[in-house]
C-alpha cells in the first residue's frame, strides 16, 4: 500500500493588492507537514505552479527550500515528486536538482527529448512502500508547452485539435516507452493543464480555449494509470474519472477562490484498489464579505468595520482580507480613494471591492457614464454588461464560471 499527498498551486510569492502572503504560505505548510506524519505519507506531489512568478524572489526560493527540508525531515523515507506548471521556469526549478536528490526529491521542470525521442527515465520515479520495496511509480509530467509535444505535423490529423492529439501523443509515449521498467506494478501520473469535464470538448467544433490554452478531454490520460494528481485549475475537483483529480490550492488567490474547501488529496494505492480523501485547510486569515449579504453605502463602511469588533493591535498578516460590496447610488468619483481613507484606521485589509449590478434596461448610458473610471468598475460586472449587449439576455452560472477562470488566469 502506498499513499501519496497530492497539492500543487502554491504560487509562492504570489500578493493580493499588494499584500504579502507569506504569512499564510507558513501556516498551510506547517499543516502539510502535519498531514505528512499523520497520514504516514509515501509519497508528495507538488503538480505545478510552485512559485507565482518566472523569476520569484530570494524570500519566495527562501520559503520552498525552507519547506522541502522541514518535510523532508519530518518524512524521511518519503519521495517528493515536484513538476513545473505554467507559472514556473522550467530551467530554474531544475536547476538545484543533484542537491534535491539527495533528499529524495525530484524535479521534472520539462520534457526532455534526445533525437526526438523522449528521455523517459527523467520522468520515471519509484516509490517505496512501508517495507522499503517498491510499489508504484510516478510518471512526471510538467506542464505541456509546445516544445514539449512531439512533432506535431507527424500526427495523424483527424479533424481534432493538434494540441490534444499532441498531450495524447506524450502520455501514450511515456506510457509506452516506460511500460518494461514499470513491470506491471501500478503507476501514478502527474500534469499541469486544463482537463474539461468530459469527452464532449474534444473535436473541432467544442474546442475550449481558456486563457490561450487547449481544455484537453480525460481521456488523454491512459486508463491504465492508477490517479492522475492535477494541477492548474484552482478548485479543488475530479475530472470524469474519480481517480482523475485537481488537488486545488492551498490558499485563495483570488476573490472567486474564496469559497473553495481548500485542501490536499490523499491517494491510496493498495494492489488495484485507489481510494482518494480530500483533506481540508482552514484558511489561516478570515476572508470576509461585506456586509454579509446585499450590498451597503459608502457612508456606511464606518459602521460596519466598527461592529466587526476585530482587536485592534492585531498584525497585518492577522488582518482579515475583506470583500465589499457597495450599492451604487450616490458612489462618488475616486470612490477607491474614500474606501482606503475609511479602513485606515480598522485593522483590515480591503482587496476587492463590487459596485452593485446596474439596472438591466439601461446598459448602454451607464457604459458612457462619465464620473466611473473604468479601473474602478467591477471586472464581472462589465462581462455581464457586454454580455447582455452581445446576446440580449443575462450571462447563467457557467458562463459566469468560465469568466472568472479566465480572469484568474489573465
Ligand atoms: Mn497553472
Amino acid at each position: 500500500m502506498v499513499r501519496i499527498l497530492h497539492t500543487g498551486d502554491w504560487h509562492i510569492g504570489q500578493t493580493m493588492r499588494g499584500f504579502s502572503r507569506e504569512y499564510e504560505h507558513r501556516r498551510v505548510f506547517e499543516r502539510i507537514r502535519e498531514i505528512l506524519i499523520e497520514r504516514e505519507v509515501d509519497a508528495l506531489i507538488v503538480a505545478g505552479d510552485v512559485f507565482d512568478s518566472q523569476n520569484p524572489s530570494g524570500e519566495s526560493q527562501q520559503l520552498f527550500y525552507d519547506t522541502l527540508v522541514r518535510f523532508s525531515r519530518a518524512r524521511p523515507q518519503m519521495t517528493t515528486i515536484i513538476v513545473a506548471g505554467n507559472h514556473d521556469a522550467a530551467g530554474r526549478l531544475e536547476a538545484p536538482r543533484p542537491l534535491l536528490e539527495a533528499f529524495n526529491i525530484r524535479v521534472v521542470g520539462n520534457v526532455h527529448r534526445r533525437d526526438g525521442r523522449i528521455d523517459s527515465l527523467r520522468h520515471l520515479v519509484p516509490i517505496t512502500d512501508a517495507t522499503g520495496s517498491i510499489a508504484l511509480h510516478v510518471i512526471a509530467v510538467s506542464y505541456p508547452t509546445a516544445a514539449c509535444l512531439p512533432n506535431l505535423t507527424r500526427l495523424d490529423s483527424d479533424g481534432g485539435s493538434p494540441v490534444i492529439a499532441g498531450v495524447r501523443s506524450l502520455y501514450a509515449e511515456l506510457h509506452e516507452t516506460l511500460g518494461y521498467q514499470i513491470n506491471g506494478l501500478p503507476f501514478v501520473l502527474t500534469g499541469h493543464l486544463h482537463v474539461a469535464g468530459g469527452i464532449e470538448s474534444e473535436g473541432a467544433e467544442r474546442r475550449i480555449l481558456i486563457g490561450g490554452q487547449h481544455a484537453v478531454p480525460h481521456d488523454v490520460f491512459p486508463s491504465e494509470a492508477s490517479y492522475v494528481a492535477l494541477g492548474h485549475l484552482h478548485r479543488p475537483q475530479t475530472v470524469g474519472r474519480h481517480v482523475v483529480r485537481y488537488s486545488g490550492s492551498l490558499i485563495p488567490l483570488s476573490a472567486t477562490e474564496q469559497s473553495y474547501n481548500h485542501g490536499v488529496t490523499l491517494a491510496t494505492v493498495d494492489g488495484a484498489s485507489v481510494t482518494t480523501e480530500h483533506i481540508s485547510i482552514i484558511h489561516p486569515v478570515p476572508y470576509l464579505r461585506l456586509p454579509k449579504a446585499g450590498q451597503l453605502q459608502l457612508s456606511e463602511l464606518g459602521d460596519h468595520l466598527t461592529a466587526l469588533d476585530l482587536p485592534p493591535d492585531a498584525l497585518i498578516d492577522n488582518q482579515p482580507f475583506i470583500q465589499l460590496h457597495l450599492m451604487r447610488e450616490g458612489l462618488p468619483p475616486g470612490f477607491r480613494e474614500e474606501i482606503d481613507r475609511i479602513a485606515e484606521g480598522f485593522p483590515v485589509r480591503i482587496v476587492d471591492v463590487r459596485v452593485a449590478a446596474l439596472p438591466n434596461n439601461i446598459p448602454s448610458i451607464a457604459i458612457s457614464d462619465p464620473f466611473v473610471r473604468l479601473s474602478e468598475r467591477d471586472p464581472e460586472e462589465l462581462f455581464k454588461l457586454a454580455f447582455e449587449r452581445q446576446f440580449g439576455a443575462a450571462p447563467d452560472a457557467a458562463h459566469l464560471d468560465v469568466f472568472h477562470r479566465v480572469r484568474a488566469e489573465a
